[in-house]
């Protein structure tokens, strides 16, 4: 079958409006941040597949020997008729849930949706020519926004993976799994993928390579944020921090400024200090139990969790 056009649950100026106020937030406040989900244009999104194979980015690589053995076991426990995937990106890993899928029968339609058209256009045509007789619905939206306007009707199995939840602050991601919960209906299904706690020695190469692709990576929102909003920021006077925090246990990744800096953005003058640091992102690393706690408060009854060999990774099946 050839994919279905694309639904669009989030128009570009709802996007551009997004942009906007999240810049006004976190550039005006004492400790400055932005959201990590404007990394992800196009130029973002190639950096993030290339970040995917660097040798120090373990995540989804152990993600993907988690879902080759388990895939089958996902497909029978969930019986489900519709595969919904957030945040899809590529889908790449996704072609192990369909395969398992096609094997046993039954899946009528895939589903992907992502902020990012670029990468839904590509992944869509390319699905709905591989798996013929598959219904590929591709919705581009926000995945913290669009819960209510899933696809109804038969037993659904909504796939999070990528360790993405780590994106969320604690008090976002309760939220977040709540409002899932509630889109759901019992029965349903959430397969979630979270990267682990470990040695830092481990993590934070995996945010800080030796090839500087990451560094590129956190740059480019600087890049967004001029092109999208006429700013003026110099990105190559920013230098790339990643830093793990123990108390919180998560991985921050900052943008230092080299030297003192006036940027102009929308009407504002924002200044910054030299040595001085804006958040673009915080990855959060699970242990077993927190996870299962966290589903458990959402509703979710956490029924299988796995990780690869090496205990890198997790992925938990959940029952609504
Ligand atoms: C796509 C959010 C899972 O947090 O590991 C990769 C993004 N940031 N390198 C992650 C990311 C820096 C990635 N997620």
């Amino acid at each position: 079958m050839t994919a279905e056009p694309l639904e669009i649950y989030l128009e570009q100026q709802d996007l551009e409006r997004g942009l906007r106020e999240d810049v006004r937030a976190g550039l005006t406040a004492a400790a400055k941040w932005l959201p990590p989900k404007w990394f992800y244009d196009s130029r973002g999104s190639e950096l993030f597949e290339e970040i995917t194979r660097l040798p120090e980015y373990y995540p989804t690589r152990a993600e993907r020997v988690v879902l080759a053995e388990h895939a089958d076991d996902i497909a029978a426990v969930t019986g489900a008729k519709t595969l919904i995937e957030l945040g899809s990106g590529s889908s790449e890993k996704t072609r192990l849930l369909l395969d398992a899928f096609t094997r046993q029968g039954g899946l009528g339609t895939f589903v992907p949706l992502d902020v990012s058209v670029s990468a839904l256009a590509g992944s869509t045509a390319q699905i709905a020519a591989d798996y013929p007789g598959l219904r590929v619905r591709g919705i581009v939206g926000d995945f913290t926004r669009q819960l209510d306007r899933l696809p109804t009707g038969g037993r659904r199995l909504v796939a999070f993976l990528g360790g993405t939840i780590g994106n969320l602050l604690p008090a976002e991601r309760a939220e977040f799994l709540a409002a899932m919960r509630a889109a759901l209906e019992a029965g349903d299904w959430l397969l979630l993928g979270t990267d682990l706690v470990k040695d830092p020695a481990v993590i934070v190469p995996a945010y800080d390579d030796a090839a500087g692709v990451t560094a590129e990576f956190n740059r480019n929102v600087l890049h967004v944020i001029n092109r999208e909003l006429g700013a003026d920021f110099d990105p190559d006077a920013f230098t790339h921090v990643a830093r793990w925090d123990p108390s919180h246990e998560w991985i921050e990744m900052r943008l230092r400024a080299t030297r003192p800096m006036r940027v102009r953005v929308l009407d504002l003058t924002v200044e910054f200090a030299e040595g001085e640091e804006l958040r673009t992102e915080v990855s959060a690393k699970f242990r077993p139990e927190g996870i299962a706690a966290e589903l458990g408060a959402a509703g979710f009854v956490a029924s299988e969790f796995w990780t690869d060999p090496q205990g890198l990774f997790g992925v938990t099946l959940a029952r609504a």
